[in-house]
């Protein structure tokens, strides 16, 4: 989603600027802009082309100055139009700039009072209303003017604002939308994440929701939401360096499908035991007290979390319920306070889930856990426990390493509730902790299948629709499979339970519909067979990723790819990699924008 970077500092910061937004890009954008002050004046350069773009026109243009911001805009209010970029100004001559993530909900109120008061409004946005309404308290103080501004603000904003009359200020507030600052050497920044500046300075503070930060050059004063003085601790964060370069891969997806040895090994460490504390302090306590599980997540999350059900009910025996976040929040429902409320989100930061969970919350639910990639997020500040997947930084918008770690997690999870049940004998702990320990050797066997996928691919990237079939904990795979094909090939893709196929899908069914079907040897196997005969009986061509062990052998219209041997229960993990591969390998062959698909953003960070 939208990205911010800030800067106040005693060299021109233009290039700190670009680059920043440069590291941002991977979030997903539709325009961009920037702003700095020189000579007093306030100066900006925007487009709705990539920031390459934004670079030449700056260069064109000249723009240098010592304190700017920036921005990179994921619309959610206006069209993406030059216009509606930011950094908004207001002014006349221009006096005030802002730039936003987030959604300001009471805007149009707003637009209405300050056009009352003579302000011309040039965008559609609602970000705009901030930029006059800061204009209009500014009394020569731009942290005042600012403080004052949030008051009135109903919605989430991170923001970055900066005044022509005070060239050695940067002030910025976060409510329900990431913002950090990173403290440099006689300069300090504001960003939407570390990696924007990690260029520049590894030191960092994240700042919680009602703060406000005064930075000059060498001050970094941050107020609360109540206007106390704060200190935030300034935590050093590992330069993700790394993650910028592409090495051999065409794409970051390709990346970070293939970094998922790594990634798995990595969350997993080198756990020789199931305890409680695997997820923080208090964890054994917490797990004794629950005696049910509710799942809030979203999207690729959502499907880890569907898929942890059957992991928590067959090794736990606890009722777990598994919701959309976006919906769990608006809805009425029945709280159990004995419940383990877990939110799964790779930034941690993801505003639907964010807010479910505080809903939980507000319902009387204390127990929360997350699953999240980032240690400093706001889901794992919110919630009593947390495991930390260590997927690194993940730039490709579709996921790929952050699922299959949060599925990991989410075993371990499984595990760590049947064993405080006392619903894990040893011999079945020990003989689940070997598995998990090669799960990282059977990916990597998983992966060496790519060049049989992209056979695949290529007939693939002719079709416009596709169907996924699974069975039990395969269903969910299925659903990420589909959803992974239409976020980057663009091609429309439906999962199904394979059961369910004769109840309507099946209608679809022609040679024109290519049916991909999962079939791991389980006690589903026969079952799925006669589906997979339902679909050839009718014209469909199947394309199926069958366990070693299955005797599905192909033929006129089944094609098939053998899979490693059998994983029982991790199984899921490893059918969700040869599925990726399929997406990524049909949408380079559809010649998408794989690392940044259309209209879809990175770290969702607004509702
Ligand atoms: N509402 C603002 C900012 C949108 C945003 O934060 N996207 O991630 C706009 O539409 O410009």
């Amino acid at each position: 989603m939208c990205g911010i970077v800030g800067a106040v500092a005693q060299r021109n910061i233009v290039p700190a600027l670009l680059e920043g937004l440069q590291r941002l890009e991977y979030r997903g954008y539709d325009s961009c802009g920037l702003a700095v002050i020189r000579d007093h004046g306030l100066e900006r350069a925007r487009s709705t082309q990539r920031v390459a773009e934004l670079a030449q026109q700056v260069q064109l243009e000249q723009l240098s100055g010592r304190l700017g911001i920036s921005h990179t805009r994921w619309a959610t209010h206006g069209a993406p139009a030059t216009h509606n970029a930011h950094p908004h100004f207001s002014g006349n001559p221009p006096r005030i700039a802002v730039v936003h993530n987030g959604i300001i909900e009471n805007y149009e109120q707003l637009r209405e009072e300050l056009s009352a008061e003579g302000y011309v409004f040039e965008s559609q946005t609602d970000t705009e209303a901030v930029a006059h309404l800061v204009d209009s308290l500014y009394q020569g103080d731009l942290f005042e003017a600012l403080q004052q501004a949030c008051r009135r603000l109903v919605g989430a904003y991170a923001l970055a604002v900066m005044s022509s009359d005070e060239p050695d200020r940067l002030a910025g507030a976060r409510y329900g939308s990431p913002l950090v600052i990173g403290v440099g050497q006689n300069e300090n920044f504001l960003a939407s994440d570390a990696l924007a500046i990690a260029g520049t300075t590894d030191q960092i503070i994240y700042l919680e929701d009602g703060d406000l930060v005064d930075l000059s050059t060498d001050t970094v004063l941050i107020v609360d939401r109540d206007g106390n003085d704060i200190d935030r601790i300034v935590h050093t964060v590992q330069a993700h360096m790394a993650a910028a370069d592409l090495g051999p891969y065409r794409h970051y997806m390709q990346k970070e499908i293939f970094e998922q040895p790594r990634a798995v090994s990595d969350t997993l460490q080198d756990i020789d035991e199931i305890v409680p504390e695997l997820f923080g302090a208090g964890a054994a306590e917490v797990f004794e007290e629950i005696d049910q599980v509710l799942i809030l997540a979203c999207g690729t999350s959502f499907y880890a979390g569907l898929t942890a059900k059957y992991w928590i009910e067959s090794l736990a025996k606890i009722p777990t319920a598994v919701e959309i976040a976006s919906e769990y929040r608006y809805r009425d429902s029945v709280p159990n306070p004995r419940t383990l409320v877990v939110t799964i989100s790779q930034s941690g930061e993801t505003a639907d889930t964010l807010a479910a969970l505080k809903h939980a919350k507000s319902l009387g639910m204390p127990h929360t856990l997350t699953i999240c990639n980032v240690a400093t997020s706001a889901m794992v500040r919110e919630c009593e426990l947390s495991f930390i997947t260590r997927a690194g930084v993940e730039i490709g918008v579709a996921s790929t390493k952050a699922f299959t770690t949060q599925l990991a997690a989410l075993f371990l999870l499984a595990m760590a509730l049947a064993k405080s049940k006392a619903r894990l004998s040893s011999d079945r702990e020990r003989e689940l902790l070997r598995k998990l320990r090669h799960l990282p050797k059977a990916i990597a066997a998983v992966l060496a299948l790519e060049p049989q996928v992209m056979d695949w691919a290529d007939r693939f990237a002719r079709k416009e629709n596709a169907l996924f079939l699974g069975r039990g904990m395969h269903y969910p795979v299925a659903l990420e499979g589909a959803l992974k094909l239409k976020e980057i090939s663009y091609i429309h893709a439906e999962g199904y339970p394979a059961g369910e196929l004769k109840h309507g899908p099946l209608a679809l069914v022609t040679e024109a519909m290519p049916v991909v079907t999962i079939a791991p040897k389980d006690e589903l196997l026969e079952k799925l067979k006669s589906n997979i005969q339902e679909v050839h009986a009718r014209g469909g061509e199947l394309y199926v990723f069958a366990d070693a062990d299955t005797n599905i052998r192909p033929e006129n219209n089944i094609h098939v790819i053998r899979m490693p041997e059998h994983y029982g229960m991790l199984s899921p993990i490893l059918h969700t990699i040869t599925l990726q591969l399929l997406s990524y390998h049909t949408a380079v062959a559809r010649g998408t924008d794989v690392d940044k698909p259309r209209n879809l953003a990175k770290s969702v960070t607004v509702e």
